[in-house]
């Protein structure tokens, strides 16, 4: 009778929508950042399902977490939006002694993702990269030149070049946070400044530009400087690695560049952490241990053409990506990088208003 009971109770258990419900993690990243083959690989070894979704925007990601009951096992924010979020109280604190490969990040890098998250007590550095200019070699030099300002925000920001660069196409990320930025740093502020009159200066000058703009996006521009249907994209580092590499396999005549401006670019750091409110915080936990693999992160840096926090995965990673500066860039342009700035909410409505008015041309 016992046995019987155990054998109902096992398949009464089995059968119940919760447990069901947790055979499969559910995970959510950036669109394009991951290998072709990692999370079939991951399910081969652990047995564990997984629905794996996109996004392409922290607001996005930011609007679901807060909201709370997402349903996402596994997330991936970048390290300014992760500290406000942590602060929110939406990710769980990590589990280290289920993350042993956690002995295979680079401690520097670990150490400056701290900034973000003390003792890194949420969140894993997943990739990182820079937000610069990716452009079409040859649309460019014949509407500006061979002499065209490839190494500086001018390309664009200037809007003289960006008056002349209208019929190819320019896009811009849709991602306030990083844009308006960019063109305080050009216009010579401080890119972090939060002062209000700053920020009014870095969007007056996106507004001379917008009529020069084709769309805001953030994940289009990919297959679109592949195709040569635009001719300069702001975006992430590896998003354009991605286009040059799909453009070099088109065969059709399309060189694409990226380049981190002279007068500096931002620098971020994309992470993994856990909803507090996941369901299978045991699985998340097996997933982000499974990525920090040495050669699983090799893997994704290689496909995706990010430079990742994981120190033991860099012999493994193509000589021609850790070569490449755009993707590891020297000590030298380091110096001119900035970090994110965590907005405060005030800010952040300044910010909001801003890009709506840039966006609509208003
Ligand atoms: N296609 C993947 C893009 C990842 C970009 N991460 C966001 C960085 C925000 N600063």
């Amino acid at each position: 009778m016992k046995k019987l009971l155990s054998t109902v109770a096992l398949v009464a258990m089995m059968t119940s929508p919760v447990l069901a419900a947790e055979k499969v993690l559910h995970v959510f990243n950036w669109s394009d950042y991951i290998a072709e083959d990692t999370i079939k690989k991951f399910t081969a070894k652990t047995g564990i399902k997984v629905t794996y979704d996109v996004y392409d925007s922290n607001e996005v990601l930011e609007a679901k977490m807060l909201a709370g009951s997402s349903g996402f096992d596994v997330v991936v924010p970048t390290a300014d939006f992760l500290q406000r979020q942590i602060a929110a109280g939406v990710y769980a604190k990590l589990d280290k002694s289920k993350l042993p490969n956690l002995k295979n990040m680079d401690p520097d890098l670990m150490k400056a993702l701290g900034n973000f998250d003390k003792g890194n007590e949420h969140a894993v550095i997943y990739m990182w990269g820079t937000t610069g200019i990716g452009y079409n070699t040859k649309a460019i030099a014949k509407r500006l030149g061979d002499k065209a300002p490839t190494d500086s925000w001018a390309l664009v920001f200037d809007p003289a070049n960006a008056a002349k660069l209208k019929d190819c196409g320019i896009t811009l990320l849709d991602a306030p946070t990083e844009i308006i930025p960019a063109a305080m740093n050009y216009l010579g502020l401080d890119p972090r400044s939060t002062k209000k009159a700053d920020l009014e200066k870095g969007a007056a000058l996106l507004t001379k530009i917008r009529p020069f703009v084709r769309y805001f996006h953030s994940s289009q521009y990919i297959s679109d400087l592949a195709n040569g249907d635009i001719c300069l994209s702001v975006g992430w580092s590896g998003d354009v690695f991605q286009a040059r590499d799909r453009a070099g396999e088109a065969k059709k005549g399309v060189e694409i560049g990226y380049s981190i401006p002279k007068q500096g670019a931002l620098q971020w750091f994309d992470t993994m952490a856990i909803p507090v409110d996941s369901k299978n915080k045991d699985a998340a936990h097996t997933f982000i241990n499974f990525v920090m693999d040495a050669q699983i992160t090799a893997d994704i840096t290689n496909y995706v053409w990010y430079a990742n926090g994981n120190k033991a995965s860099l012999p493994m990673v193509e000589q021609e990506i850790k070569d490449d500066p755009g993707i590891f860039p020297t000590d030298e342009v380091k110096d001119k990088l900035w970090g994110a700035k965590v907005y405060a909410k005030k800010t952040d409505r300044i910010i909001t208003r801003l890009w709506t008015k840039i966006k609509t041309g208003k």
